[in-house]
């Protein structure tokens, strides 16, 4: 793809661009307040069209805006000005080339590279919902999703193209099959050639605040993963000063998050908040996760920021590397799951740096952090990042007093905070269901303390949280049932040193495989759910029982199963 990436955008210089900026404020100097919400706000017109503009005067250092790496020495470096020109080509191309229009939807299953970015901008742009999704994904999934949301438009790879071939009759609304590569495919749109065809020239839309802008899948106890819809006020949450204190990111930082562009974690912090503060987003290919190569980065790069979630970090440190001295590195976040003290000490041990933790979810962004410069209590997530009120729930409503368990709530009455999910997409429902009294009930428990720091305890319900990924047990336990060998099954989370916690499967087997070797059967069965839906969620823990905990409707007690685990029976 790189060879591609070269070929077309070499000789692409941005356009000038005439002072149609609608903010100059940018973010080092917000013009809002924490609980201001203009009635329009685009991430594109006002940050990355601000930054190429500020280039363009000589007002922002020589860094590029853009910074990609992978370990066979390719490298792509594009500032503000170039980012800007190719994605308004982008947003021509969905417009023009695809016929997309403002408010359909695309899914965006994309690895780390740069194209990634480009058709993020280009959707911010034209006002195209896009839908980011892991390269994990399997043809199941990915069916799934373009049916749920009647998505318009699809831009993955050669990797993936094949498995949305395999679903795409299935998918009528599915009008424009856009391919991110160096090969031309039947049926495909070449995204290399219509970019450099396409026009620099192009009018951003004024989107409304309000106006959606992403969709996140994110998965529940039952059923099918729910759809967060966010409006344009995730950006411009970034853009709040609350925000910005939480990383201090500035023009001269190179901000690395690993995360998978899939996530909602990458999405803010390898693109909403880097960019708002004019800062480089470095990345790298990483086409498999190495604690390894992730040291090499680190060192070899002059990064000075680096986000990702506490697996990572645990990994690293359980590497046992001599020494960890990064020369640049400066600041350390992490978020997405939950971090031990002894983990935070380690990392301080080791690299000479404190790591701050940060706590959101798919509906939420980030909503509590600690901010750089601020006292750190080990195990605690911080406090709240306003505008997001956060307090601790009972499940009326109420707010409990401070060292009191109870769920962990977001005020939405009489004001919904900007940077707060819209709604579960066409899921009345399953929104109804998380509002609790003023609140949005996140389902995670947690206490708060006096200062207001808080201490996560776990979740509410049987969603697992596996080295940073918000797995639902019926997502495990279908891809289970489809193997002839599983009668039924019940998926939990249990514990480990490495990924905090893991997916495991109790599986009751039909009679014909009683006899079968176990060993072999738990690859087999571990290989069928990868095979059957995005691997992340294997049961890495497998364990063959008689009968299964029931209640006396026939309910699976899946809480009696994850108590045993965590050694609470
Ligand atoms: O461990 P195994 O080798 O047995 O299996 C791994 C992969 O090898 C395998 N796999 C991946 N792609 C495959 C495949 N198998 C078949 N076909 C494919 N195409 O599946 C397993 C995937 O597990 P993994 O992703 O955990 O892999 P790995 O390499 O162990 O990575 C470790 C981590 C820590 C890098 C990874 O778990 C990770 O990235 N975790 C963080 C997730 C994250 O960013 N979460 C944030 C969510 S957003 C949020 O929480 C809001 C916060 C503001």
């Amino acid at each position: 793809a790189l060879r591609g990436i070269r070929k077309s955008f070499h000789g692409i210089q941005a356009a000038p661009w005439p002072l149609r900026c609608q903010s100059v404020s940018g973010a080092g100097a917000p013009r809002w307040n924490d609980f201001d919400k203009p009635e329009e706000f685009n991430f594109a017109s006002y940050v990355m069209d601000y930054w190429a503009q500020m280039e363009q005067e000589g007002r922002r250092g020589p860094n590029p805006a853009l910074w990609w790496v992978n370990s066979e020495g390719d490298e792509v470096k594009w500032s503000f000005s170039e980012v800007a020109s190719l994605t308004r080509r982008t947003a021509n191309v969905f417009t023009q080339s695809c016929g997309l229009q403002r408010g359909d939807f695309l899914a965006l299953i994309l690895p780390r590279i740069p194209e990634w970015w480009l058709v993020a901008i280009g959707c911010i742009r034209t006002g195209i919902v896009f839908m980011p999704g892991t390269t994990q994904l399997k043809a199941k999934d990915i069916l799934y999703r373009l049916q749920a949301s009647k998505a318009k438009a699809v831009v993955t790879t050669d990797t993936l193209a094949p498995e949305v071939d395999s679903v795409a009759s299935e998918c009528p609304a599915l009008k424009a099959k856009l391919l991110v590569s160096d090969h031309s495919r039947d049926g495909w749109l070449d995204f290399h050639s219509l970019i450099q065809s396409a026009s620099p020239e192009h009018t951003c839309i004024k989107s409304k605040t309000e106006d959606p802008m992403a969709i996140f899948f994110t998965s529940g106890t039952t059923g099918l993963p729910k759809m967060a819809k966010h409006s344009h006020s995730l950006a411009l949450r970034s853009y709040l000063p609350s925000c910005r204190k939480l990383q201090q990111l500035k023009p001269s930082d190179i901000s690395w998050c690993p995360s998978d562009p899939g996530w909602i974690l990458a999405v803010v912090g390898s693109l909403l908040e880097p960019w708002t503060a004019g800062s480089t987003i470095f990345i790298h290919s990483l086409p498999q996760f190495d604690p390894k190569l992730m040291v090499e980065v680190l060192s070899k790069y002059p990064i000075t920021q680096f986000l990702a979630a506490p697996s990572v970090f645990r990994m690293i440190l359980q590497q046992n590397f001599t020494s960890l001295r990064f020369p640049t590195l400066q600041h350390c976040s992490t978020g997405g799951e939950a971090l031990l003290p002894e983990e935070q000490e380690k990392w301080k041990k080791q690299t000479g740096l404190l790591l701050h933790e940060i706590y959101g979810q798919s509906e939420v962004g980030m909503s509590c952090g600690v901010p750089r410069g601020t006292k750190i209590k080990p195990g605690s997530m911080g406090k709240a990042i306003s505008p997001f009120d956060v307090q601790i729930i009972d499940s009326k409503g109420n707010v409990l007093p401070p060292n009191t368990e109870g769920s962990i709530g977001i005020r939405i009455k009489p004001t919904r905070p900007t940077g707060l999910f819209m709604c579960y997409e066409n899921n009345p429902e399953k929104t109804a269901e998380v509002e609790c009294g003023d609140f949005y009930n996140t389902g995670d428990r947690a206490t708060m303390d006096e200062e207001g720091y808080i201490w996560f305890l776990g979740r509410d319900d049987d969603v697992i949280n596996a080295s940073g990924y918000r797995i639902g047990p019926t997502e495990v336990e279908n891809a289970l049932a489809e193997h002839p060998a599983v009668k039924e099954s019940a998926v939990v989370s249990s514990p480990d040193t490495s990924r905090g916690e893991v997916v495991k499967a109790f599986i009751v087997l039909n009679p014909q495989f009683l006899a079968h070797n176990q060993q072999q059967l738990t690859k087999e069965l571990q290989e069928h759910v990868k095979a059957m839906t995005a691997p992340y969620k294997y049961p890495r823990k497998v364990e063959f029982i008689p009968e299964l905990p029931k209640t006396i409707t026939g309910k699976i007690k899946r809480n009696e199963l994850r108590k045993k685990e965590f050694g609470q029976m």
